[in-house]
């Protein structure tokens, strides 16, 4: 009985000391939702979406300013924002006909703009002509149309006086009083803040996607903290690896014993990894934020990233910047539903897969599913595509793509071709029916 009671004590003084905000005992990393996991990989393909005032300009989000923007100009683009064309089910339309199956919105970018109604900052949405709550139509929209929501939260600020680093420039007239000093912990207080108010009014959320850790401010203990605050709020909610400082380099991976449920290569497919999720974010064009006259990749490149990405076991948030006036440029919109067309047909061969067994090479990649192993071929060798045998059975072997396929298989090699007419261009995809289950071989080198 005296144990249950110094259990409860114990218990009720941890309560108060983490309610009171105070630091916590031993830090420990709350563990990954496997579930809300597992599903977020079966989405595989998503919209990532950079807007801000600094739309006006045409230049890079967050990090024009001070440099092709001066500071003081970039900070009262919000008194010209007025995207009147904005239409929130018109985005989610052009992400479902793309195909995609979430959507990620700057809630704030490095710029500390709020793309939604905060009680914490006038630098809000609802300062601008347009004064319309952009995250709440979204959201809603999302809800409405099935596409699920989640928004990018930047860590670092450099507009708010209180996110104390040598980089933090502070806005025109928003210094701390004389008497205060810039605080970190306040600062963090904000931040946490803003984690109730777009839960709290928007949510639940798939996915909160923090960026900005990588400057001196932020710590492993804040980032577990951060991370362990936000599935506090949303217990299924996933947190990527940018919430805290183990994130290395472009590649995006995660260092042991830092908090984050996938990791995020930037503008490169991540590597074959089918023991940790990652996600590959990148542009459509070259810029994050909107840029007139940018280049588009081309539609093979665009779905070439896509098929690449599921065969490395990975998802790819892909980038569109919209216009000042609130659409989605034309010419980006056309991209993403040619994508779609695509997606629409063969859409079985990436949705809900596993990447391998057979890992990527300039040949192609592998997808599987059960017992089927989808084999995208985009460079064809002399003898068709050579592959390791599976140790498996193939069964049957047909064409997604259209035409015949001739498999042989033998001890050492399957051996796979189509009459030159019915290769593609962009893909040419093999279904193989095997007798047991593709996602439970181990990788294989072809
Ligand atoms: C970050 C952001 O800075 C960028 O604007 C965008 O939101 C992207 C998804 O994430 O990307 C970075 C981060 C750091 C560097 C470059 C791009 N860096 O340090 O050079």
């Amino acid at each position: 009985m005296w144990q249950i009671l110094i259990l409860a004590v114990f218990t009720l003084g941890i309560a108060i000391s983490a309610a009171a905000g105070e630091s916590p005992g031993p830090l420990e990393i709350r563990p990954t939702n496997q579930e809300s996991l597992e599903h977020f990989q079966d989405l595989r393909f998503g919209m990532f979406i950079h807007w801000g005032p600094v739309a006006l300009k045409g230049t890079e989000i967050g990090w024009s300013r001070g440099k092709q923007v001066p500071a003081g100009e970039y900070d009262l683009l919000h008194t010209q924002f007025n995207p009147a064309e904005f239409d929130a089910a018109e985005w989610v339309q052009i992400a479902k006909d793309a195909g995609m199956k979430y959507m990620v919105l700057t809630s704030k970018h490095h710029d500390g703009f709020c793309l939604w109604d905060s009680k914490l900052t006038d630098y809000d949405i609802m300062s601008t002509p347009f004064g319309r709550d952009v995250i709440a139509e979204l959201s809603k929209a999302c809800r409405e149309g099935g596409i699920e929501f989640g928004t990018y939260y930047s860590i670092l600020d450099w507009y708010q006086p209180d996110y104390n680093t040598a980089d933090s420039q502070g806005g025109p007239g928003y210094a701390l009083p004389q008497d205060q000093k810039p605080s970190m912990d306040r600062y963090v207080e904000y931040m946490y803040g803003h984690m109730e108010e777009l839960l709290g009014k928007y949510g639940p959320f798939n996915v909160m996607w923090f960026d900005g850790e990588w400057e001196e401010p932020w710590s492993r203990e804040r980032g577990i903290r951060l991370y362990n605050h936000v599935r506090g709020l949303q217990p299924d909610i996933l947190v990527n690896n940018r919430v805290g400082k183990g994130r290395q380099g472009m590649e995006g991976t995660t260092k042991e014993g830092y908090p984050g449920d996938f990791d995020t290569p930037e503008q490169e497919i991540g590597a074959f990894n089918r023991e940790r999720p990652w996600e590959t974010c990148m542009t459509i064009g070259t810029q994050w934020a909107w840029k007139p006259d940018d280049n588009i990749k081309s539609l093979k490149e665009c779905l070439q990233t896509l098929i690449r990405t599921a065969g490395g076991d990975g998802n790819l948030l892909f980038n569109v910047g919209p216009m000042p006036d609130g659409r989605i440029a034309p010419e980006q919109a056309q991209r993403l539903r040619d994508m779609g067309a695509w997606l629409a047909k063969y859409g079985e061969s990436i949705y809900a897969t596993r990447g391998g067994p057979y890992m990527p090479g300039d040949w192609g990649v592998a997808t599987c599913k059960s017992d089927t192993i989808y084999v995208h071929v985009f460079e064809w060798g002399q003898d068709g595509v050579v592959l390791p045998p599976l140790g498996w059975m193939v069964v049957s072997a047909r064409t997604l793509t259209g035409g015949p396929v001739t498999m042989t298989q033998g001890a050492d090699a399957i051996v796979l071709t189509v009459p030159e007419a019915n290769r593609h261009d962009i893909d040419t995809i093999i279904a193989l029916e095997i007798d047991g289950n593709a996602e439970e071989i181990a990788p294989i080198r072809p």
